[in-house]
C-alpha cells in the first residue's frame, strides 16, 4: 500500500502535467482531478497499470475532430459556427456520448463531458466506449427551419465520423427530440441507410420507450437506492430540482410518483419556488412549455398562485431534504452547499454533469450526507441509449415496461459497484469514490489487455 504523502505526491505531479498539456480547459482539468484523486492509490498499488502508462493514455482523448458549420438565417445572413466531437475512449465498446447546442460550448466543456462519459459508460456494464460534441450553437431564439438548417449542415460534415459500430451521438444541453430528428434526417439521406447511429430517435424510427425520461427517472433511483441503504424512502421528501429541461422534468416526475413534494425548478433566467409544491397538472403545463412551446420558466409564476420567480438566481437557497442539480457545470457552489447543508440537506442527485463545484462536493462529504456523483447518478441516461442500440441492432422494440425494468436494474448495479468500491468500512460510501474506482478499473483492463495501442 502506497503512503499518503506519496500518492498526494504523485498526484499533484500528475495533475501538473495534465494542466501543461491542456491550458485554458479548466473544466477538463476539474473532472480529471477528481477521478484521478480516487484512482491513484489503486494504480499506484498496481505495476503493470503503472508501466502501461493507462492514467496518461485515458486522460488524452483518442481523437477530437473540429469542423466548421455554416448555415444561413432567415434574414438571408450567413452564419458560421465551430463543431466538435470528442472521441475519448474506445476500449469497452463503440464511442457513445451527447451532443451540447450552447454558446458556452468550447473544446474545455467537451474534453470534460467525454472524459467522464468513458467512466459512465463503463459502469452502465453496457459495451459503451465514451465521446462527447457539439457546437458554440445557440438555439434560443431561433426559428424551426433555423434549427433545422444549423442539424442539416452540421451532419453533412459529422457523418463520415459517426456510425453504429464507430460512434453513437445522442442529446444534451439543446438537443431533444426535435434536434435529433433532423439530425437522422440528414444521416439517412446522405448515406442512403437506416441504422442505429444515433439514439433518442423519435418512436416511429428506432426510439426507445422511456429514453425520454431515462436520465430523470435514473436519477431518482440512485437517490431512492442510497436511502433505501439507510433504510429511508423518499416519501414525504421535499426536494429541489434545478433545471427545466430534459432531465429537470423527468426527474419532478419520477419524484411525484415516489410520493416526494417538489418545490422548485428553474432555467439559466431565474428559478421558481413554489411551497404548494409541482403537482402532475403543474408538471404537464412546465412540459408543455419547455418541449412543445419553448418558453421561459419565469411564467410558471404568472401563472400558478403562490409560486414566486427569482430572476438570475438558482434554487439553492430553497430548504429542502434533498437537492437534484440538474441543469449544467458548477451550478452548485460552496456556498450553496453551505446554505443548503444550514437548511437541513441530507442528499444530493447529480442529475447534470458536474454540476457541484469541489468546493461543495467536499463540504457535502464533511456533512457524511448521501452524495451521488453525476457519472453514477445521471448515467440512466447513457444505459437506456444503450438499450435503443440493442433494439436497433435487434430490429425489435421492447415494451416501456420491459425498457424501464432493466433501467432499475442497472441504476440499482451502479449503486452496488459504487458501494463496494466506496465503502469506507465503518458503514459510510464514498460514492464519489466508488464511481469513479469501479468505472476506471473496467476500461483500465481493457486497455492493458490490448497492448500498446
Ligand atoms: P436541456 O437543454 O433539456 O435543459 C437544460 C436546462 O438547464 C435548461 O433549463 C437550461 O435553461 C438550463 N441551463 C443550461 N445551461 C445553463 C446555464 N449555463 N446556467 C443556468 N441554467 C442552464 O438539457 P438536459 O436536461 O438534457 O441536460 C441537463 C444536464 O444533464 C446537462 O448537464 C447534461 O449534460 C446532463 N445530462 C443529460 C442527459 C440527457 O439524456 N439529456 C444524460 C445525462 C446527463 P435555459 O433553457 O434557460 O438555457
Ligand atoms: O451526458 C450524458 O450521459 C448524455 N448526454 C447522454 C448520452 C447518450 O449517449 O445517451
Amino acid at each position: 500500500m502506497s503512503n499518503r504523502q506519496t500518492v498526494d505526491r504523485e498526484i499533484k505531479k500528475f495533475m501538473k502535467d495534465v494542466r501543461k498539456r491542456n491550458p485554458h480547459e479548466p473544466e477538463f482539468h476539474q473532472a480529471v482531478e477528481e477521478v484521478v484523486e480516487s484512482v491513484m492509490p489503486y494504480v499506484l498499488d498496481r505495476d503493470d497499470l503503472r508501466q502501461a502508462r493507462i492514467l496518461e493514455r485515458m486522460t488524452e482523448p483518442d481523437r477530437v475532430v473540429i469542423f466548421r458549420v455554416s448555415w444561413e438565417d432567415d434574414d438571408g445572413n450567413v452564419r458560421v459556427h465551430r463543431a466538435w466531437r470528442v472521441q475519448f475512449n474506445n476500449a469497452i465498446g463503440p464511442y457513445k456520448g451527447g451532443l451540447r447546442f450552447h454558446p458556452q460550448v468550447d473544446l474545455s466543456v467537451l474534453k470534460f463531458l467525454g472524459f467522464e462519459q468513458v467512466l459512465k459508460n463503463s459502469l452502465t456494464g453496457l459495451p459503451m466506449g465514451g465521446a462527447k460534441g457539439g457546437a458554440n450553437f445557440n438555439p434560443k431564439g431561433k426559428s424551426p427551419h433555423e434549427i433545422m438548417r444549423f442539424c442539416h449542415s452540421l451532419m453533412v460534415e459529422l457523418h463520415r465520423h459517426i456510425g453504429e459500430d464507430t460512434d453513437v451521438p445522442a442529446g444534451d444541453i439543446g438537443v431533444g427530440h426535435r434536434e435529433i430528428s433532423y439530425l437522422f434526417g440528414m444521416y439517412k439521406r446522405m448515406e442512403n441507410r437506416f441504422a442505429g447511429i444515433l439514439t433518442g430517435k423519435g418512436l416511429s424510427f428506432g426510439g426507445s420507450l422511456v429514453r425520454k425520461e431515462a436520465t430523470g427517472y435514473g436519477s431518482v433511483y440512485f437517490m431512492k437506492n442510497m436511502l433505501e441503504k439507510q433504510g429511508e424512502s423518499l416519501q414525504g421528501k421535499t426536494c429541489s430540482v434545478s433545471g427545466s429541461g430534459n432531465v429537470a422534468i423527468y426527474t419532478i416526475e419520477k419524484l411525484l410518483h415516489e410520493g416526494a413534494t417538489v418545490v422548485t425548478a428553474s432555467d439559466s433566467s431565474g428559478f421558481v419556488y413554489d411551497k404548494n409544491g409541482i403537482d402532475e397538472e403543474k408538471l404537464a403545463w412546465i412540459k408543455n412549455l419547455k418541449e412543445v412551446r419553448y418558453g421561459r420558466i419565469s411564467e410558471y409564476a404568472e401563472h400558478f398562485d403562490g409560486a414566486e420567480f427569482h430572476e438570475g438566481k438558482t434554487p439553492w437557497s430553497v430548504p429542502a431534504d434533498l437537492a437534484f442539480p440538474s441543469a449544467t457545470q458548477n451550478e452548485l457552489e460552496e456556498e450553496d452547499a453551505k446554505m443548503l447543508l444550514k437548511n437541513g440537506l441530507r442528499g444530493v442527485s447529480e442529475g447534470a454533469n458536474m454540476p457541484c463545484t469541489r468546493a461543495a462536493v467536499s463540504l457535502f462529504h464533511d456533512a457524511k450526507i448521501l452524495f451521488g456523483p453525476a457519472k453514477a447518478a445521471n448515467a440512466g441516461g447513457v444505459a437506456v441509449s444503450g438499450l435503443e442500440q440493442s433494439q436497433n441492432a435487434l430490429r425489435i422494440s421492447w415494451s416501456r415496461a420491459q425498457v424501464d425494468r432493466r433501467l432499475q436494474g442497472i441504476m440499482k448495479d451502479i449503486h452496488d459497484s459504487c458501494v463496494e468500491y466506496g465503502n469506507d468500512g465503518n458503514g459510510w460510501v464514498d460514492y464519489v469514490k466508488g464511481a469513479n474506482l469501479a468505472g476506471f478499473v473496467k476500461v483500465a483492463n481493457a486497455m492493458l489487455a490490448y497492448g500498446i495501442v
